[in-house]
């Protein structure tokens, strides 16, 4: 019996070896991209076609991915940055020019959102996802909800809420309150909504952008400020969530594909762009991520509840109150200062 066990032991690790002997030679693609953001199914679909290995590494925030790359931490083909973070290190010549015409299928892309970004940007990413943050909540525990960022404010729920770990969402969230710009670079309007969300910080469990998403899920937390797709992935499985935009209006963000300029795998990069950008394969990937891809040939093809839904696709009268988040350049520092103190203020 034991001699059996060993040889059936030899025979597993000799498969073993084989199997990575054979995958080893495969071309690789290194992605870096936002958690809970990619069917895995559709990373499988693209190994499969291209015959490549493909290597996922997540981040839960801009800033997080941003200070990785700083680190020295290289060898990516993909990153996933939104517009602001995405001009910031174009500008600091940290992405390389895409080559449009191995992308076919950008003609799928929707023009309501790319129109929303200077027409240059497009030559460095490729729009994959819109979001726009807003307010869910436990439907069966909280019975005053109000959609207005001032529910933070509410000592009743105490120790329950959370607000992103974002530094731009946040501020935004506290400028939208306080009727100022998201994007103002007048510092005693930015000082102003930092000094409400260290008001607010008091009824907070955390500033969070990743595990609110069980947190409410499983009632630890009653209302939680969050990206819209992770909300609705929530939704999915627990009916008693519900999702707001508060009144004083909402912030957008674009998040784009781009290759960074030491990519070890230029044309593989290239092919999963377009490959994301296929009608078929972004309506699927939408309806696993609950994000916008703002692919117009993609919208015919979601299922009914999807196509309709207003979590999703913002209604006319929250997209007038929409605002995209744009990079400030090194005024914007001011951003950064502000949440500094948020932090170490106790
Ligand atoms: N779970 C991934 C969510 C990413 C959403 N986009 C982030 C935009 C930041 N402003």
């Amino acid at each position: 019996m034991k001699k059996m066990i060993r040889l059936l032991s030899s025979t597993i690790l000799l498969m073993l070896i084989a199997i990575s002997c054979n995958t080893s030679s495969l071309p690789e693609l290194h992605i870096f991209i936002w958690s809970d953001y990619i069917k895995p199914e559709l990373i499988e679909k693209f190994k499969e076609k291209y015959h490549c290995q493909v290597i996922v590494d997540t981040y839960d925030s801009n800033e997080s991915m941003y200070a990785k790359l700083k680190l020295g931490a290289g060898g990516y083909d993909i990153l996933l940055p939104s517009n602001y973070f995405m001009e910031l290190m174009k500008n600091q010549g940290m992405l390389q020019p895409l080559a449009r015409e191995m992308i076919p299928n950008l003609k799928n892309l929707d023009p309501t959102y790319t129109g929303l970004v200077d027409p240059t940007f497009l030559d460095y990413g490729v729009p994959y996802n819109i979001s726009v943050a807003g307010l869910a909540y436990r439907t069966d525990k909280v019975k005053d909800m109000e959609a207005s960022w001032s529910i933070f404010g509410k000592s009743e729920y105490r120790g329950r809420m959370t607000m992103l770990n974002d530094i731009r969402e946040t501020i935004g969230a506290a400028l939208r309150f306080l009727g100022h710009s998201v994007n103002t670079l007048n510092p005693k309007e930015v000082n102003a909504a930092v000094d409400l969300l260290i008001d607010w910080k008091k009824n907070l469990a955390k500033f969070e952008s990743e595990q609110y998403k069980n947190g409410i899920a499983n009632a630890e937390y009653l209302i939680v400020h969050g990206y819209n797709g992770d909300i609705l992935q929530v939704m999915q499985e627990k009916k008693d969530i519900a999702f707001e935009y508060p009144k004083e209006g909402v912030m957008l963000s674009m998040d784009l594909m781009v290759i960074p300029k030491d990519a070890p795998n230029r044309d593989l990069a290239h092919a999963f762009i377009n490959f994301l950008l296929e009608d078929a394969i972004a309506a699927e990937n939408m309806a696993f991520t609950f994000f916008l891809s703002p692919n117009s040939a993609a919208y015919a093809m979601l299922p009914e509840n999807l196509r309709n839904n207003t979590s999703l696709f913002p209604p006319a009268d929250v997209m007038k109150k929409v605002e995209l988040i744009r990079d400030l350049g090194e005024q914007g520092l001011i951003y950064n200062k502000g949440w500094d103190r948020l932090k170490s203020e106790r």
